[in-house]
């Protein structure tokens, strides 16, 4: 029979082989985006001594004690030559907590740092923090933008599901030790606000998510930007709409900016959420559209459609048919490494360039916003595309 050393040994082997697994990029795919054969990180992932008491004596059998459930939606940076990701960690006990995991490549060899991290409160203690956007800000601070989310006190006696959602946050120099901000003050409540990485007329940007409730983005318009005088005190005073939702399209119930754009020579390069209503619930995807360097609040490109959907495991979760992004890192060398999570479950990298990334969002046709639109756009590609094939 196998003793207790023994057995914390092959755990411990298992896991290394699960982390240290070789990620290989999937053949074929369409041109813009290559997906990876593994989730990058998945609740196995965590490290074996998060989850269980390797104390003989307090825990004889071996087992977990405190259980993970998902690792999803995650803010991701280059930090000091490696790619971290800050993850949204959900526990079995359904809160989530941030934790920082590091690979030496980004596509693989994934491994968390030993503590999670430990995020000072603001003066109302939030229920449940996650989906942290993570921005280095040209004013020498990293930035942390999440959701906080609260007990809506205001529901009727009984129900202990309303809740609120505000952004709160936070900012560090060392991604270990963080300074907590007041929540951004605003009219309505925020999921999804992304900091921009420079100063727009000398203040900080934001990309937000008017909301009408905690799910419903109702009147809420888009995703939005403000202009914002002091991350401190960091108040929304005026909001502009400058991604707006539309009927009959991928983002018709919601949208939501993922993490902060990528400067290119072209523009501004954004991936964002959509969610439409269909009789299996809600669907996420996901999508790009770019804004003018002189001018951010201007759409200067919108390829119709998603960019990318849930496709075969990633379809199945937590929350189903769900595509979520709040991390990508563009590489010196114009790699773009996107991290997604899928069905609120685990999470994966997808690799393309920043110049594919901005071919696809300048030649990808726009939404005509009705099929009849649709018809006569594909015919002219076929036109084109039959006078190459017939040599005319
Ligand atoms: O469950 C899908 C996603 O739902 C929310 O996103 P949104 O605010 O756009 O509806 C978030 O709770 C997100 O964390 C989650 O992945």
């Amino acid at each position: 029979m196998e003793t207790f050393k023994e057995k914390v040994e092959s755990l411990i082997q298992e896991y290394e082989e699960l982390i240290t697994r070789k990620n290989v990029p999937v053949e074929g795919g369409n041109g813009i985006f290559t997906r990876y054969e593994y989730p990058v990180l998945t609740a196995a992932h965590t490290p074996i001594f998060w989850r269980y008491d390797l104390d003989e004596k307090s825990n004889p059998y071996l087992m977990e004690r405190i259980g993970m459930n998902a690792t999803m939606n995650s803010g991701a940076i280059k930090w000091n030559g490696k790619y971290l990701l800050m993850v949204r960690v959900e526990g079995a006990d359904r809160k989530s907590f941030f934790a920082v995991a590091e690979s030496p490549n980004g596509i693989d060899n994934f491994r968390f740092w030993d503590y999670p991290v430990t995020m000072p409160e603001d003066t109302i203690p939030a229920t449940n923090v996650y989906d942290m956007r993570l921005t280095a800000h040209e004013d020498g601070w990293i930035y942390g933008i999440f959701c906080a989310e609260r007990h809506d006190d205001m529901a009727p006696l009984g129900d202990l599901s309303s809740a609120t959602a505000t952004a709160a946050i936070a900012r560090t120099k060392d991604l270990k030790n963080w300074e907590r901000l007041p929540d951004l003050k605003t009219k309505s409540q925020q999921r999804n606000v992304v900091l921009h990485p420079e100063f727009v007329d000398g203040k900080y940007a934001l990309y937000t998510r008017p909301q009408d409730g905690f799910i419903d983005a109702g009147s809420g318009g888009g995703i939005g930007w403000a202009l914002v005088d002091d991350m401190t005190h960091a108040e929304v005073k005026e909001e502009k709409i400058i991604d707006q939702r539309y009927y009959h399209t991928i983002k018709e119930v919601k949208n939501g900016e993922g993490p902060h754009p990528i400067k290119t020579a072209k523009g501004w390069l954004h991936l964002a959420h959509g969610v439409r209503a269909c009789a299996a619930g809600l669907r996420y995807v996901l999508y790009m559209y770019m804004t003018s360097l002189e001018d951010p609040t201007q759409l200067i490109a919108a390829p119709a459609g998603a960019f990318m959907v849930p496709q075969g495991e990633e379809r199945i979760g937590d929350v189903s048919n769900v595509l979520f992004t709040n991390g990508w890192i563009a590489d010196e060398d114009g790699t773009v490494y996107i991290y997604y999570a899928s069905s609120d479950t685990r999470m994966h990298v997808a690799t393309s360039t920043v110049d594919k990334l901005v071919d696809y969002c300048m030649n990808t046709p726009a939404d005509g916003l009705c099929s009849s639109a649709s018809v006569a756009t594909l015919n002219k590609l076929i036109d084109k595309n039959l006078q190459i094939i017939n040599g005319d």
